[in-house]
């Protein structure tokens, strides 16, 4: 019946969204904190990540985190915070050696302790209480837009809380809630109309408005940047192309001007220069990496991803495949920096959008944990919709 295939569609894109996600953090993992990589030598790898044959590309910290992110929500049928704490925290102590940020280790050690009271607490304290700004609240957060499928608001209010646990600086949490944002509206769209860009940068644009304008001014808007450049692992001070032209530092103005003329909404002057960017006939790399970023920061990756998602609708010239998702991943990768990151995030909205057919079969095997991560979309799928499924 009609419903029934209305029902596989859906179920399929929750599966797409977490199986995507793990094979861009996978295959990702190979080239982070590269500098940009040629696209030859990622379209090798790919090829080579194909032809795996029993060996598996192993996860990182990013697809660790979401596994929590998720089990928690399933195990205890919602958010429930000192839960999912206690499961990055011990996750962590299980496999400290999937790659964390240099600074979240601190909060884990914390959560671990018998006496904590508050779970946030930690994460408050980071970078002499400012907390962290890292993209690691962003980059676990797909489990969140399954769960609250249902409930926009039930998105923004469960990826801030669970961003919390480990980054309680606005930019932190802000990037976690632009991410959910947009794997639910991936999820959300028709595939029988042509999706807009446009329209769909405009939809996050209307609701990031919301959420940036809401603490505009709030006690956090201040501080967070200090010390960034001397901190970041990938900051852009190691800029891989060196010299640069006068075009490029045109550019890299331009981004500043715009982030100037949104005082406080950095996510919005962002998503304004995405929709330039996607209006236009040719875009750089170079472009993308100096005004949407292409680091650690969850402000200078997020947008990374979504450009990947909107960019890759159409052909690429450089990255001859004809899946779109596969294409997504393979470009989000080629912007180098964190790229174990941004392909995690551009996959998760992709897999939302495409749904698990255009996850190619050889990265379902390759990719380690990718089919815990069908499991897990199956359950969640079960808890947003209240369905069944029959196996
Ligand atoms: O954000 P986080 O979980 O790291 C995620 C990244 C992803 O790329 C993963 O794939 C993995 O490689 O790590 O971890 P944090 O430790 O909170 O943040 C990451 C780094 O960002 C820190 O180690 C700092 O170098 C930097 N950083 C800051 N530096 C100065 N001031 C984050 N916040 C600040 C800050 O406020
Ligand atoms: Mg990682
Ligand atoms: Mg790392
Ligand atoms: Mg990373």
């Amino acid at each position: 019946t009609e419903m029934a295939s209305v029902a596989h569609v859906l179920r399929s894109r929750f599966r797409g969204c977490l199986a995507a996600a793990v094979a861009g953090d996978c295959i990702g993992a190979e080239f982070e904190e590269g500098r940009s990589r040629p696209i030859d030598k990622i379209l090798a790898y790919v090829d080579h990540v194909n032809k795996q044959r029993g060996r598996e590309v192993a996860f990182t910290d990013d697809t660790a985190m979401a596994r929590s992110v998720a089990s928690s929500l399933i195990q205890c049928k919602g958010f429930d915070a000192r839960d999912m704490a206690t499961r990055f925290a011990k996750e962590y102590k299980r496999e400290s050696g999937r790659g964390y940020g240099g600074n979240v280790i601190t909060v884990f050690y914390r959560l671990l302790e018998e006496d904590l009271q508050d779970v946030f607490e930690p994460s408050r304290q980071q970078f002499d209480g400012r907390g962290s700004w890292g993209n690691g609240g962003a980059m676990r957060v797909a489990p969140v837009a399954l769960y609250a499928y249902g409930d926009v608001e039930k998105v923004k209010d469960i990826a801030k809380q669970t961003a919390m646990i480990t980054h309680f600086n606005r930019e932190g949490y802000n990037g976690a809630i632009l991410e959910a944002l947009a794997v639910h509206l991936a999820l959300k769209q028709n595939k029988d109309e042509d999706l807009n860009v446009i329209k769909f940068v405009d939809t996050l644009l209307e609701k990031m408005r919301i959420v940036e304008g809401d603490e505009a001014g709030g006690s956090q808007s201040e501080g967070p940047n200090i010390g960034q450049s001397e901190d970041s692992k990938t900051g852009q001070s190691e800029d891989p192309e060196g010299d640069q032209s006068e075009e490029e530092k045109g550019s890299k103005e331009a981004a500043a001007s715009k982030e100037a003329s949104l005082p406080n909404q950095p996510y919005c002057a962002k998503l304004e220069i995405m929709k330039e960017f996607l209006q236009k006939e040719n875009v750089s790399r170079q472009d993308v990496r100096d005004q949407l970023g292409n680091d650690i920061k969850a402000l200078n990756s997020v947008p990374a991803a979504i450009f990947s998602f909107l960019h890759c609708m159409r052909s690429v010239d450089d990255i001859p495949t004809d899946n779109a998702l596969e294409r997504t991943i393979i470009y989000a990768i080629s912007l180098g920096g964190d790229t174990d990151t941004i392909a995690t995030m551009a996959g998760a909205i992709a897999g939302a959008y495409y749904g698990i057919e255009y996850v190619p079969p050889p990265w379902m095997k390759a990719c380690e944990g990718a089919n815990d991560a069908v499991r897990f979309a199956d359950q969640l799928y079960c808890l947003a919709t209240g369905e069944t499924i029959e196996k």
